[in-house]
């Protein structure tokens, strides 16, 4: 970027229009202050060329500057004493200019305006001479030149990014197609293989001591962020809590964490999983059919036994004592409880060690208005512990209430509420969602229509980032079937999906 809060920079036009005896490839260029360099995105995507010059080198690196049409950056000095570099990009998106411990380091920058593109659209001959601006394109209409694309906004060519991530528009070639990236389908630059989720566990993955193979109907997914990155996973059809790795897929490194215990206990239907934070041995796991959550100590199965922390185990209840098929369950720093007691309209806060819970959201009557819920499914507690994210299902919608709200508790809708739909502002019976520490994004398992959907905050709409943007279902890479969890590792490089109707976790790389 241009201006950084460290760097006050004053570019001084080059009073010279720098023309070659040849003038095809002349340029007006601007001229940094001293001791600063360039320091683009991607260095190998970006450099052209450097070279020594111990005599003329601000001249000399000008001139090759003009002579490649890919140029639009330069420094000189910037990293070797009399070394000049060229790079191709656009100065305020694909780099930044930073100081140099070289006193007369310069960064020298292309101009641009849109009169040099005047001729752009306009029938060419191969014959007239091309400027470093437009070229005659194949049809004999100018266009622009390699690695950039035309942008309407500004009328004129520009540098197509080399940044993996950055963002996109579908209707422009904003990306470099010989770095093989396209615009994906989730607006951000980079190569098509990342629109696809590699498979971590799937029906046929080997579970160690359990009496089942593999994963069947997953419903929900947290990461254990510790040192211990593990990935812990609700395998309610099969009536157990499972945990595996994700180092580079080894399979059969997966490990039954809890299914049955003494007395003839047994999980039925386990959904919602959360970890104390006070106290990480400690895996809290609501059972969607036995209507109450179950503690399991230090992960040990019979020592301690586990225990009845929520709800009447077996029997479903309105009152505060009890719970009618819990969904997803949260918890804060302070190791209180927040669960999606889906079946009840409402989301039920539970102290520990306290016989009832308290309602902080909706009620025991279905509704659509802001202090209502409707089967509510997934709840996320923000990083600060102010705000739970609820996936109000039925109503199609996220609700974001404050956990110091009152009562009743007036929610805003972040994403959704526009009906059931697939359509990119609309989604369809929301299970899960997660927030992004890093952006502040929502990751949303829209499960009824098979996608997992990104919002950026007060956004209007969503983007699909693994999934058929149009809803549809599917078991390749790229689609999925009912997708009930997901969850970010600690430094958000993957998304991890509970694949639901695929029986399978998947992997997404974000960017
Ligand atoms: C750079 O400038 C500083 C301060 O003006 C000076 O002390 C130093 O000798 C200079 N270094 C070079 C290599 O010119
Ligand atoms: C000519 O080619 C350019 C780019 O190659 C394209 O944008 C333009 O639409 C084409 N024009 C016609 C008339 O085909
Ligand atoms: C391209 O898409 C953007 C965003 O979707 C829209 O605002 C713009 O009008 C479109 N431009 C063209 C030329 O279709
Ligand atoms: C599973 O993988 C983790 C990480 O590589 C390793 O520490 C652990 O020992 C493995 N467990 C088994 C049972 O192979
Ligand atoms: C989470 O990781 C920590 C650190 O490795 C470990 O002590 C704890 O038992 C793990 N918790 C679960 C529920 O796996
Ligand atoms: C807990 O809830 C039950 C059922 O609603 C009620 O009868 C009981 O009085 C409550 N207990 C407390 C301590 O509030
Ligand atoms: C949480 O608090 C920190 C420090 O005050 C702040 O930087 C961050 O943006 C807050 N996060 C959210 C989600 O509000
Ligand atoms: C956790 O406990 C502290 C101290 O009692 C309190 O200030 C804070 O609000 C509590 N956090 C939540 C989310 O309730
Ligand atoms: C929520 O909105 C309702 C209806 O507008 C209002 O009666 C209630 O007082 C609001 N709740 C809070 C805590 O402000
Ligand atoms: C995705 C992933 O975890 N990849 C890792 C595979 O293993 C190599 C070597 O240990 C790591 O460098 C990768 O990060």
């Amino acid at each position: 970027m241009f201006s950084t809060k460290h760097i006050c920079l004053y570019f001084a036009i080059l009073s010279t229009l720098w023309k070659e005896n040849q003038s095809i490839h002349e340029s007006r260029i601007t001229l940094s202050n001293t001791n600063l360099r360039f320091s683009p995105g991607n260095y190998p995507g970006q450099i052209l060329s450097t070279f020594i010059d111990e005599n003329n080198l601000l001249m000399s690196c000008v001139k090759i500057c003009n002579q490649n049409i890919l140029c639009r950056i330069f420094d000189i000095n910037g990293v070797l004493p009399n070394q000049c570099r060229i790079f191709q990009g656009d100065i305020n998106l694909h780099g930044t200019i930073i100081s140099s411990s070289i006193n007369n380091s310069q960064v020298g920058v292309i101009q641009f305006s849109n009169d040099l593109y005047a001729a752009y659209g306009q029938p060419c001959s191969s014959t007239l001479p091309e400027d470093r601006y437009l070229v005659c394109g194949g049809n004999f209409t100018w266009t622009c030149p390699q690695n950039t694309y035309w942008n309407p906004t500004i009328s004129m060519c520009s540098a197509q990014s080399p940044i993996l991530g950055s963002t996109c528009q579908q209707n422009l070639s904003m990306c470099r197609a010989d770095l093989t990236f396209t615009c994906l389908q989730f607006n951000q630059c980079g190569p098509l293989s990342l629109s696809m989720g590699t498979t971590i566990a799937s029906s046929t993955t080997q579970i160690a001591n359990s009496p089942t193979t593999g994963l069947n109907y997953p419903y929900s997914i947290i990461v254990n962020k510790t040192t211990d990155n593990s990935i812990i996973v609700a395998n309610s059809g099969g009536s157990q809590v499972i945990r595996l790795y994700d180092y580079n897929i080894t399979t059969n490194n997966v490990s039954l964490v809890a299914q049955t215990w003494s007395g003839g206990n047994y999980l039925g239907l386990p959904f919602g999983i959360a970890i104390d934070p006070n106290q990480r041995s400690n895996l809290y796991v609501s059972d969607y059919n036995k209507h109450c959550v179950i503690k399991f100590t230090s992960m040990q199965v019979t020592t301690p036994m586990p225990s009845v922390v929520v709800g009447i185990c077996g029997t479903s209840g309105t009152g505060t004592n009890a719970l009618n098929t819990p969904g997803e369950i949260a918890i804060d720093s302070n190791g209180t409880l927040y669960i999606a007691d889906s079946s009840n309209n409402r989301i039920l806060k539970w102290k520990p060690g306290n016989p009832n819970g308290t309602i902080i959201a909706g009620s025991n009557v279905a509704g659509s208005n802001s202090f209502s819920l409707y089967t509510p499914r997934g709840v996320f507690l923000d990083e600060n512990n102010s705000y739970i994210y609820v996936s109000d299902s039925n109503n199609h919608r996220i609700q974001r209430f404050s956990l110091f709200g009152g009562y009743p508790n007036n929610g805003t809708t972040v994403a959704g509420g526009n009906g059931q739909g697939a359509s990119n502002n609309k989604l369809n019976t929301p299970f899960a969602v997660y927030v992004s520490t890093k952006t502040k994004a929502l990751y949303i398992a829209d499960s009824v229509n098979h996608r997992i959907q990104r919002w950026s905050q007060g956004a209007q709409s969503g983007v699909t980032m693994i999934g058929d943007p149009s809803g549809s279902s599917g078991n390749s890479a790229t689609m999925l079937s009912s997708p009930y969890g997901i969850a970010l590792n600690d430094d958000e490089t993957f998304l991890y999906i509970a694949d639901t109707g695929n029986h399978r976790i998947q992997r997404v790389q974000l960017i």
